[in-house]
Parts: structure tokens; sequence; C-alpha cells
């Protein structure tokens, strides 16, 4: 009988659903099943599509898997792996069963996966279960993974970051001043998708982009964020925007950047568990023993440095000496 590690590696779609089922329920064998499945990732492009509720990104995405899924000239048909994530709702929430339903038209096709993934309250814990079911789909064979995150605060920064490109989707009708794309939000984009471009005001949008972007360029080596216009129900401009993100992927390859960008995004990965292990080590240490040193410093048989010291599990003896 396989593990479960073994059957994710070999591509098994239900113990690809049971794994993300147990990052979702943090399940603590969760994180040796990853570090077995470690050296089988690092392979699949990484799309973040971000933007204001309603913009289309559910739509964009299911237009987007269909390309990649097609391929097109000179590219071949790629697997794809789609994360839908949602910061507010509850697993059960109706945008979810929304997603679901109208991503049914991928489904019965084995190299699409979908999954929806929400947030457990924890404070940046949907971004480590996000990056942790990206790394079971990239280990599982996925090609692409999208991942579609609502554009909202700092959860949705974080879930981009763990892309390698992050598209992100403005709409005609929001004002003609574009109130809707926030300060921080063009500062992470790699392309812009203007999404229901058979509405009136696309263009003006595109261009009020295009003036926002020349004026605070992106630090990526060089990169023009590109703006494409499209229409997702009908698929409309949907090839051009899979092109601006190969296009894309070609730059980071080219320049350098992707290297750049993997190290940043391990660095910080690294960071953050560090501190919650260090965190947990505090939290034991002064739950089990913290009276217990205090009265001691109290009764003057240890200095406050030497009871911490103890605390450690450090000599207190040790560099009394001085
Ligand atoms: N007219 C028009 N409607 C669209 C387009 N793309 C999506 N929609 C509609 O906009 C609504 C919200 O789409 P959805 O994909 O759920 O947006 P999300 O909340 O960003 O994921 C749905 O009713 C879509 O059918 C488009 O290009 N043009
Ligand atoms: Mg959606």
């Amino acid at each position: 009988m396989p593990t479960l590690t073994e059957r994710v590696a070999a591509g098994d779609r239900r113990a690809l659903a049971q794994l993300i089922s147990r990052i979702e329920r943090e399940d603590p064998e969760t994180q040796e099943i990853l570090a077995s499945l470690h050296a089988l990732t690092g392979r699949a492009l990484v799309v973040g599509i971000t933007g204001a509720p309603g913009t289309g990104k559910s739509t964009l995405v299911n237009a987007l898997a269909k390309v990649f899924r097609t391929g097109g000239p000179g590219e071949r048909a790629r697997t794809v792996g789609i994360l839908a994530i949602d910061p507010s709702s509850p697993f059960s929430g109706g945008a979810i069963l929304g997603d679901r339903i109208r991503m049914r038209d991928l489904a019965g096709d084995d190299g699409v996966f979908i999954r929806s993934m929400a947030s457990r309250g924890c404070l940046g814990g949907l971004s480590r279960a996000t990056g942790s079911a990206v790394r079971a789909l990239d280990a599982a064979g996925f090609e692409i993974i999208l991942i579609e995150t609502v554009g909202v605060g700092q959860d949705e920064v974080d879930v981009a970051r763990q892309a390698h490109t992050v598209v992100v989707v403005e709409t005609p009708g929001l004002g003609d001043d574009i109130q809707a794309l926030k300060a921080g939000v063009l500062e992470i984009a790699d392309v812009l998708a203007v999404n229901k471009a058979d509405l009136p005001g696309a263009d003006s949008v595109a261009g009020s982009l295009r003036m926002m972007l020349d004026r605070n360029e992106k630090s990526g080596g060089g990169w023009q964020p590109p703006i494409v216009q499209t229409v997702a129900p009908t698929g409309k401009g949907v090839q051009e925007l899979a092109a601006a993100i190969r296009n894309h992927r070609d730059h980071l390859l080219k320049s350098g950047e992707a290297e750049r960008r993997e190290r940043e995004r391990v660095e910080r990965d690294l960071d953050a568990r560090l501190r919650e292990r260090l965190f947990a080590r505090w939290q034991s240490v002064r739950g089990n023993r913290l009276a217990e040193a205090a009265k001691k410093v109290v009764a003057r048989e240890f200095s406050p440095e030497e009871a911490v010291r103890e605390l450690l599990n450090d000599d207190p003896i040790a560099g009394k000496t001085g």
C-alpha cells in the first residue's frame, strides 16, 4: 500500500485532495509529508490572479486554464492546478460554491485540479496554507498553478508573494479614476488585465493604468507590466493574457529575477517558521517553569539573567565567574 506521499508524488488526485484537506486542518503530519515532497517541487509556474470582488477573476481563471490546457502556437498543452482563495468565507461559503459551479466545465479533465481554500482566521495562516497547497500541487506534477485571491488587504499581498507572476484584474465601470485600485496593488502587478472589455470605458481604464504604471515603474529588472483587455466569458483576449504571462516567465528566467524572487520567498518562509518555533519554545518554557524561577530570583538564589539561562537549560553558573 503506497503512502500518501508516494501517491501525491505519482499525481494521484484523491491523495492530493486529502493532503490539501490536511493542510487546511493544520494536521501536524503534513509538515513531514511536505518535507518528503520538497525535492519534487520548484517546477510549476505559479500565477496569482487578484482584484476586487466581481471583476471576473474566477471566470478569467477558468478561461486561462482552458487556454493553458490547449496550448497554442509553439506552446504545448500544460496541466493546471487552480486554488481559489477566499479570505472571508467559511468553507461552505456561497462564493466558493459559485466558483465550483462556474468551473464545472473544467471538471472531468484529469489535467485540471480545482480546489477552494478559506482562511482559518489565524494571522498569516492563509498564506501559509496556500504556500503548502502550491507545493502539494507542484509535487503532484501540475505545471501551471493559478491562485485566485480576492484583492483585499494583507492576505492578498501575502498570497500574491507565493506567485512568480501576479495578474491584477481591473474592470471598467468602477469609476473613471479607478477608485477600486488600491495603491499597493499596482506595485505587485506583473500583468494587468482589464476584464469586461465588452463594457464601455475599457480603453479609458487601460489608459489610466498605463499612466499610473509609467509613474511608478516596478523594480523588476526592466519589466513593463503589459495591459491586456479581456472578455472572460467569451475568451476574447485570453490567449493574449496567457502569452503575457509566459513572456513574464521568460523575462524572470532570463534576467535572474526568478531565482531572486524564489530566494526571497524562501527567506520569508524560513523567517516565519523560525519565529513560530521560537515563539512556541518561549511559551512552553514560561508556561512550565516561570513561577519557580521567579521564586529563586526573589530568594536571591539566582539573578534574573541566571534564571533566564536556567530556563533555557543553560548552566546558571556559567558566565558568573567574570
Ligand atoms: N460583461 C462581462 N461580464 C463578465 C466578464 N467576466 C466576468 N463577468 C461576469 O462578472 C460576474 C463576476 O464574475 P466572477 O468571475 O465571479 O468574478 P470574481 O468575483 O472576480 O471571481 C459574473 O456574473 C461573470 O459572469 C466580462 O468579461 N464581461
Ligand atoms: Mg471568484
